[in-house]
């Protein structure tokens, strides 16, 4: 397989189908963070199982592949050791609102200082566009033959309900405000998520390029949204149908994982001498 580099981006083959909204997704991840003038050795990327777990692969950077669903506890521990570390945690709408939903949840609350990407097809994709949280009320698929009869999880609600510090929804054929939204979020001091629209041009039929097209607007048109304001960010999260928002539904500072710790509050634990941790007083308790 030839290989070629340039900055972030690296040019090899995938296991994508051709169409496919990863790409966007991947080309522009590499743009922002070349564009914020990281270095590859410096950036971990975290992620679960499925088509979006592997864009880690098609990337440079170091990379942790862990389970389906548990790309942000890993993420959570590797902020944690190393704070140094620009830390970012992606997967499908799968691997974080089923399978890691509940992680989802506690990352927010806790405020981990790391950004998380959701590569939002609207299905599970890899084992062959079975309904995932997100699909659409009604929506034909192989585990949903007489249509999706479930409510559809709103993860832009949710993550605004826990007070998340930087809730974003971006589109995946949308490359400038993709880039721009990434970096904002990489730029934020917290916990940042950013469900990412991304068309599956095999398995979705019903959220394709064109119907996308016809329905996202970007919020920052909006003279007077205000991202501080909670009630309205939470609000216009349920606007899906004739029209789409994306961009900065809600922002707010709050203290990260980091502060909250005390070992951590002033220096990473890499950078710290395993004196402090008087480990073999702990290890000497299970020698009485
Ligand atoms: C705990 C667990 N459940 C189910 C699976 C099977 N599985 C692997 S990938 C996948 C779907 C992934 O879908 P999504 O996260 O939306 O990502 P996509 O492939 O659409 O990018 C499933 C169900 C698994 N590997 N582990």
């Amino acid at each position: 397989m030839s290989e070629r580099a340039k900055g972030f981006t690296i040019s090899k083959e995938t296991a994508w189908c051709p169409g496919c909204g990863n790409f966007g997704i991947v080309g522009a991840l590499g743009e922002a963070l070349d564009g914020l003038g990281l270095a590859p050795n410096k950036v971990l990327f975290v992620s679960g199982i499925g088509q979006a777990g592997k864009t880690p692969h098609y990337i440079r950077g170091n990379v942790l592949n862990t389970l389906h669903g548990r790309s942000l506890p890993t993420a959570t521990g590797a902020k944690l050791a190393n704070s140094q570390l620009t830390v970012i945690a992606m997967g499908g709408d799968g691997d974080g609102y089923a399978e890691g939903a509940n992680h989802f949840l506690h990352a927010i609350r806790k405020n981990v200082n790391i950004t998380y990407i959701v590569h939002d097809n609207r299905v599970f994709g890899l084992t062959k566009g079975q309904a995932s949280p997100v699909s659409d009320g009604g929506m034909v698929t192989g585990t949903t033959p007489s249509g999706n009869m479930n409510e559809a999880f709103n993860p832009l609600a949710m993550a605004i309900t826990l007070n998340g510090g930087f809730v974003a929804r971006s589109y995946s054929a949308s490359k400038e405000h993709l880039i721009q939204t990434i970096q904002a979020g990489i730029n934020h001091p917290g916990f940042s998520f950013i469900d990412v629209l991304q068309p599956c041009v095999t398995f979705n039929k019903l959220n394709t390029y064109q119907w996308y097209r016809a329905r996202v607007y970007d919020l920052a048109d909006e003279k007077d949204y205000d991202p501080t304001n909670k009630t309205a960010a939470w609000e216009r999260s349920f606007e899906w149908g004739e029209q789409i928002p994306i961009g900065v539904f809600y922002k707010v500072e709050r203290k990260t994982l980091d502060d909250n710790i005390s070992v951590t509050k002033n220096e990473s634990l890499v950078d710290q001498s395993c004196d402090n941790l008087a480990i073999q007083q702990v290890i000497d308790q299970f020698y009485v």
